[in-house]
């Protein structure tokens, strides 16, 4: 398996569609709802899926291709080489905003990161990762994580989650707001993972997201030695929605421990 040239191909697609993605900004947007009022897909994000799969299907016809638009393939294992794809993750934000979205690409081999990209479109910022390799902002390495303590840490995490919900007993999530430093809500989940991998968060938190949400930012995250699991502190299955909870090393102790109370809910 060539990494080198998949690394190559997948940094070239994820520019083209950021650029094909900046254009739309001219343009008029279809928009249509999914699962409910607020689950939102656009005319953008469908092409865009549309897009890695021609290339992939092109360059890559043994692999298999993972996407939140349902243009690639339904997968029962992760065996062979898997490309997860959220052509635009923080869609809301994408209609509304122009800004505060990306474009995530984890690339998995039997079930294993090796390869992640998340591409900020309005800054025109590639996070990029190759297990074993270190991750980078466009040409610049990323400093391994430091260990923080709830006090003096900045947490990512939706209000819907301290609210009453299906998910988590909001009650537990209640002290944690408390006690950080200050809670940011992006609307994002890559880049609320590439704020992590920055430092610019200690950690982010959320109740339900799928493979594509997630699979890039694991990679990164990961190769600055932070930690990536589900709200119990378990293994991410990439092949099903899961909560996700991310932070440096120290931190993800301590809120399990202290916080999450591992194992009771
Ligand atoms: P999306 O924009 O690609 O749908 C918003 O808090 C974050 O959660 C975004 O990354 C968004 O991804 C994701 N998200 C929103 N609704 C979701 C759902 N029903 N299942 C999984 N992820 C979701
Ligand atoms: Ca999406």
């Amino acid at each position: 398996m060539d990494w080198d040239q998949i690394y190559f191909h997948a940094k070239e697609w994820v520019n083209a569609a950021g650029a094909r993605i900046r254009l739309s900004f001219d343009e008029t947007l279809n928009i249509q709802t999914k699962s409910n009022a607020n689950d939102l897909v656009t005319n953008m994000d469908k092409e865009i899926e549309q897009f890695f799969i021609s290339k992939i299907r092109a360059v890559y016809p043994d692999h298999k291709i993972l996407g939140e638009e349902g243009f690639g393939d339904t997968l029962e294992n992760l065996d062979g080489v898997v490309w997860m794809i959220d052509p635009i993750d923080g869609t809301m934000n994408f209609i509304h905003q122009q800004r505060n979205f990306a474009i995530s690409l984890g690339i998995y081999e039997n079930g294993i990161g090796k390869i992640g990209l998340i591409y900020d479109v309005f800054h025109d910022e590639l996070y990029h990762a190759k297990r074993g390799n270190g991750a980078y902002l466009n040409e610049k390495p990323l400093a391994p994580l430091k260990d923080s303590t709830v006090k003096e840490s900045i947490i990512a995490l939706n209000a819907t989650w301290v609210m009453e919900n299906r998910r988590i007993d909001h009650n537990l999530m209640i002290p944690l707001v408390r006690d950080a430093r200050g809670t940011r809500s992006y609307g994002s989940a890559a880049l609320e993972m590439v704020f992590v991998a920055t430092g610019r968060v200690d950690a982010y938190l959320s109740m339900r997201l799928s493979p594509w949400d997630v699979a890039a930012g694991a990679v990164i995250i990961e190769e600055l030695g932070g930690f990536v699991t589900n709200l119990r502190g378990e293994k991410l299955s990439f092949l099903a929605q899961d909560s996700l909870f991310t932070a440096n090393q120290g931190l993800h102790q301590s809120i399990l421990k202290d916080y999450l109370k591992e194992g009771r809910w």
